[in-house]
């Protein structure tokens, strides 16, 4: 089976709790040829902000994806391609690993066909979405490459996430997480920030993922991240 992200080099994560820098768009957003674009984050999301962005990017043809961090925000919108549903799987608890999900199956009318899996492996201790889900970060690059496989072999995750959420990661770990993959496509977030963080991670994950340049730099220094990706 194939799978939309299977052509991805990039992503952009916007984040509808952090505005966009003064004088840009959405559709300078969406312009700036990345891949896809996702739409999560940790701390103070609501449905109603989550509209305001998924409105916002609709009409842009750039495939757009909700990630919701909790039940309570995830939106119905035609205008998304469909949801990213993470897993944390070093949670330090069932929360976020079983208990958030026993809710979302709940929805009235769930849309399987456009619901998709994502393990997560956190590992920046000081990113909030650590802090939230207690996250062990404590793994050598050997447990990052056990849980890959676990997520991919055991879990049938369609898509493994190295989160290094607000650091640039360890290249080893994320190497790691590539070799025990056989199918599920890696994802790598944290800390990329120019040409260069993208290039280098790109060379070891299928995807990468650009987050906070979006709200502190602006769409310029995502679009050398696309190329980064891009040339990896
Ligand atoms: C966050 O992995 C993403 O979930 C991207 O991280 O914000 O550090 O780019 P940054």
């Amino acid at each position: 089976m194939t799978n939309p992200w299977d052509d991805w080099d990039h992503v952009l994560k916007v984040d509808p709790d952090k505005d966009l820098r003064p004088g840009e768009t959405f559709e300078d957003v969406c312009r700036t040829g990345t891949d896809a674009i996702e739409i999560g984050g940790t701390l103070d999301v609501t449905a109603e902000k989550m509209s305001r962005v998924v409105d916002a990017a609709a009409e842009y043809d750039v495939p757009l994806y909700q990630e919701p961090s909790n039940p309570g925000v995830v939106i119905d919108s035609p205008a998304l391609d469909g949801y990213l549903i993470p897993t944390v799987f070093n949670a330090g608890g069932p929360f976020w690993i079983t208990g958030a999900h026993k809710e979302w199956v709940r929805i009235d009318d769930l849309d399987w066909s456009r619901t998709h899996t994502e393990a997560y492996i956190v590992l920046n201790p000081d990113a909030s979405v650590a802090q939230l889900t207690e996250a062990d970060c404590d793994l050598t690059a050997d447990d990052v490459g056990a849980y890959a496989k676990v997520a991919e072999r055991m879990f049938g995750q369609e898509i493994v996430y190295v989160e290094y959420s607000g650091t640039f990661g360890d290249t080893e770990k994320v190497a790691a997480a590539g070799d025990a993959l056989d199918d599920a496509t890696l994802f790598y977030g944290g800390g990329i920030h120019d040409y260069e963080s993208a290039n280098e991670m790109a060379a070891h994950s299928d995807v990468i993922v650009v987050g906070d340049l979006l709200h502190d730099e602006g769409v310029d220094a995502v679009r050398e991240t696309v190329k980064g990706a891009k040339d990896a």
